[in-house]
């Protein structure tokens, strides 16, 4: 078994290698031929094992593309790939216009989960060369203060203290079922959306994808954002969709505590940090927490309700180090429940969405498969509150999934089948982080005793 995790970091290597695009990497070469936020924070934290340099420079060059608000671009484009490739393109969010964009990149005009700082210190944690790290550390710190600051500043406006998505893209897990209430009410005036190509469909089953209802609301909704000039101070007036999700809020509050232990390292001060942490927890528990479900929700701001689906983003609050053990324990029950952990035999935790839903989809985008980068988080909430034995299960359902299906970029959670692209980089990625994290290839075996170390 150490032979096949061996080569299973080899085969994930050269998906990072191949999919390397000279100063930043692809998701996938066909499906996402550019530079997604999230997703670079995943890979350099999974290349940072084996080649720190290239890991740094990942994480720069998206930071180098960051808007003059300090709003983080989803996207960057890679200009070498023809506007036909992928939709929606430069042409589409027409991000110049806001005059914010750095010279000489092309941007999205929306953001993604703000995981940099976790994993730029999580790469420091690791590094070889130290020096290198700190410096590094230092370079980032600025733009990453920058992007937290955007979301305290600009994506409140209704002074809940979380920040706001804007978009279902926004959230990383665009197609959860727990968007679909909004998207549904959205009253989209026929003829609005225009004209354009599923570029998706060219490289992916239709049966993986959103379908073309959801694909329109989503160039809707960027669309009205993109012409409100991505005024965030309208955005009550602007917005058909905002809402403070459990998820997004914990990453950003996993990466506040980040965000301070970097400055503690480069000698900055991290008291500014410490508090926003405190004020982001506290409002987690405040607004998206209920009490009668016993469950994190989402809570759409134009409302005021909490969305009550049963979604993989309700265990993310986990990040939290200090989670009070009542919520702790609520999550732990559900976790453990059959919607997200079914009996069948062979099946593979974490499904994204209850299993028992009449709506489950278990090859459908976020609809409940299994991803790794939501296994890995949930790892390492787990970990954190000391639930060795079922951080460990995700970690073996996870190194499982890949060793049978590759890469994929998500995974039935019966049978393991792989969907969606192959060759998928944060699949690939954090793969690596996690074999390295667990003590290296030749410690850990998949068989018998679960994640046990030789
Ligand atoms: C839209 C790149 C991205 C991920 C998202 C995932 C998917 C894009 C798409 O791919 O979204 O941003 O075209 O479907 O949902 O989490 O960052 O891997």
């Amino acid at each position: 078994m150490e032979t096949t995790l061996t080569t299973l970091l080899g085969s994930a290597r050269d998906i990072l290698h191949v999919n390397w695009l000279g100063a930043s990497t692809a998701p996938s070469r066909t499906l996402y031929p550019h530079q997604w936020s999230w997703d670079s924070a995943f890979i350099a934290l999974g290349r940072s094992w084996h080649d720190q340099r290239r890991a740094e420079q990942e994480l720069e060059t998206l930071f180098a593309a960051q808007w003059s608000n300090g709003m983080l671009p989803h996207i960057v484009f890679n200009l070498d790939v023809s506007e036909a490739e992928y939709f929606p393109g430069p042409g589409f969010w027409d991000a110049r216009r806001t005059g914010r964009v750095p010279r000489g990149t092309a941007t999205s005009g929306i953001t993604q989960p703000p995981i940099h700082a976790r994993a730029a210190l999580d790469m420091h944690r690791h590094a070889r060369d130290v020096d290198a790290s700190r410096a590094f550390l230092a370079r980032l710190y600025p733009g990453l203060r920058a992007q937290h600051e955007y979301l305290a500043r600009d994506r409140d406006p209704t002074g809940i203290g979380l920040p706001v998505i804007v978009h279902p893209w926004e959230s990383g897990l665009d197609n959860s079922p727990v968007w679909d209430r909004d998207l549904r009410d959205l009253r989209i005036p026929p003829g609005t959306v225009p004209a354009y190509r599923r570029r998706d469909l060219q490289h992916a089953d239709p049966a993986d994808r959103p379908t073309d209802e959801v694909y329109d609301a989503f160039v809707y909704l960027a669309m009205r954002y993109r012409d409100s000039g991505y005024d965030d101070r309208r955005l009550l007036d602007t917005a058909p969709f905002a809402i403070a999700g459990p998820l997004f809020c914990a990453i950003y509050l996993w990466s506040t505590d980040a965000l301070a232990e970097i400055a503690r390292i480069i000698g900055a001060d991290p008291g500014p940090h410490e508090d926003a942490a405190a004020r982001i927890r506290e409002a987690m528990l405040r607004e998206l927490w209920d009490p009668e479900a016993r469950r994190f929700y989402p809570r759409d701001i134009l409302t005021g309700h909490l969305e009550p689906e049963e979604t993989i983003v309700s265990f993310a609050p986990l990040l939290d180090a200090d989670l009070p053990a009542e919520h702790l324990a609520a999550i732990l029950e559900d976790l453990r429940s059959v919607c997200f952990h079914p009996e069948a035999d062979g099946h593979f935790v974490v499904p994204t969405f209850s299993t028992r839903s009449p709506v489950f989809d278990r090859r459908r985008y976020w609809r409940g498969p299994v991803w790794i980068n939501t296994n890995w988080l949930l790892w390492h909430g787990l970990k954190q509150h000391g639930y060795e034995a079922e951080a460990e299960e995700i970690a073996r359902a996870s190194l499982a999934l890949v060793a049978r299906s590759g890469f994929r970029e998500y995974f039935d959670p019966f049978d393991g089948a792989g969907y969606g692209a192959s060759g998928f980089s944060w699949s690939a990625a954090l793969t690596i982080d996690l074999v390295e994290q667990l003590g290296g290839a030749e410690h850990v075996r998949l068989d018998g005793n679960p994640m046990a170390h030789a």
